[in-house]
């Protein structure tokens, strides 16, 4: 049976603040600030036993080999000789919001049936640039079953950020569905990370029908905003599409384009009027995880605390509930360690739909695995990071440890 599993990177032992994503407003704003790895790391567990405990199938990723050391021989230096912004960006716990491992076409979608994944090149940034060998080799092995094809990253220069540019609407999970590729235009203040040809190559590559595959312009306005990937502005599930008004460059055309695709959706849009798209950033009111509830039928809104803390926002959230609107609960997560680097619950996990009994089960998620990952962070994981402590040796082997201590416990030592 098909159905919606979430993959959450496990927050790594290196995370740390060093304020390396441009037009990444929370990553900016905490840049040099002392990070709580264990911490951040136990906030991640947490959100996953929350969504386990409301009836939905969970998985994990392991976090990646840090500080990379052969990504910074290939620039001709090491971990201790690296200058400040080149090791910065190899000790990087980035990987963790696996909204950006990879675009996921589930097999209703494809032409030959099958579920296809590309890797994301993650080009722009020249600290998630070095994501994607770790990745790939991570997600061969989670989607070994022949129901996956799991494809290497689109080449540079094409930006491709993954499913945070990327959303489905359907009937239900399991039936054919309309995908669409939000994608920006450079030449402003920030970069436009996700570029339209990554997303059209990734849509040749999965083999979608190009009737029921749109693409659509990210707004000027919301990069220049804050909005660094579309999942902070908007998120889709089954036949709600929930937006603010300025997500896309022409809301008219897009919202026209997208009735058009897809006549049951339910556009649930919040006008600026009553969420300013500041507030929409600070809060990350769209970085939710809109899922269907199985027990009530109904969707919940799986959205950070810092959502409560700003009126506008939460009223607005509020209002919705009490009425007729399709969002029916409210469960607000603290993911603060992630926040602070400008990700929030959507960024921290990956849409699979598939068959469960497909996926190698090492990476699939209970309450007795999370205990186990819980003990070996409890144990394992820093307690803080300041940025001068990325210069220390000694901390990365710590560090590396502390990773492969998890891979050991999880019979995922072949990543090592
Ligand atoms: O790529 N932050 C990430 C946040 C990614 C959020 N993902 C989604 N929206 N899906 C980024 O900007 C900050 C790292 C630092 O500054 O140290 C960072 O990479």
């Amino acid at each position: 049976m098909l159905t919606e599993i979430n993959f959450d990177g496990i927050i790594g032992p290196s995370h740390n603040y060093a304020g390396l994503s441009r037009g990444n407003i929370a990553s900016a704003s905490h840049a040099g600030d002392v990070s709580q790895p264990r911490a951040a790391a136990l906030q991640g567990i947490e959100k996953m036993r929350h969504n386990l405990a409301l009836g939905l199938p969970q998985g994990f990723f392991m976090p990646l080999d840090r500080p990379d050391a052969p990504w910074l021989e290939t620039l001709g230096t090491t971990p201790e000789d690296a200058e400040g912004h080149l090791r910065a960006q190899a000790w990087s716990a980035s990987s963790m919001w696996a909204a950006n491992a990879a675009t996921v076409s589930p097999a209703p979608d494809s032409a030959d049936g099958k579920c296809h994944l590309t890797i994301a090149n993650l080009v722009t940034m020249p600290h998630r640039s070095h994501e994607w060998p770790g990745t790939l080799t991570q997600l061969r092995l989670a989607f070994a079953d022949p129901a996956f094809t799991v494809h290497a990253p689109i080449p540079a220069p094409f930006g491709d950020e993954g499913a945070a540019n990327h959303m489905r609407l359907c009937s239900g999970h399991d039936a054919a569905g309309v995908e669409i590729f939000v994608y920006g235009v450079g030449g402003g203040r920030f970069p436009a990370r996700q570029h339209l040809d990554a997303s059209k190559a990734v849509a040749r590559h999965h083999r979608l029908d190009p009737a029921r595959t749109l693409f659509i312009r990210q707004s000027d306005s919301a990069i220049h905003g804050g909005a660094f990937h579309n999942d902070v502005v908007a998120v889709a599930n089954e036949h709600v599409l929930f937006t603010h008004e300025t997500a896309f460059e022409d809301r008219e055309a897009a919202h026209a384009e997208i009735r058009a695709a897809f006549p049951a959706v339910e556009i649930v849009e919040v006008p600026a009027s009553a969420v300013s798209l500041p507030d929409a950033i600070k809060s990350y009111l769209f970085n939710a995880q809109l899922v269907s509830l199985p027990d009530s039928g109904g969707m919940g809104l799986v959205l950070p605390t810092e959502a409560q803390a700003i009126p506008a926002v939460w009223q607005w959230l509020e209002t919705h509930v009490a009425g007729n609107g399709p969002i029916r609960r409210l469960l607000p997560v603290n993911v603060r360690q992630s926040m602070a680097n400008g990700g929030g619950p959507a960024c921290l996990r990956l849409r699979v739909v598939a068959d469960p009994a497909t996926v190698d089960p090492r990476f699939i998620a209970d309450e007795a695995k999370l205990d186990q990952i819980s003990e070996v962070v409890a144990k394992h994981w820093p307690e803080r990071i300041a940025p001068g402590d990325l210069a220390s040796a000694a901390l990365a082997s710590d560090v590396r440890k502390a990773r492969s201590a998890l891979l050991d416990t999880l019979d995922l030592g072949e990543l090592n």
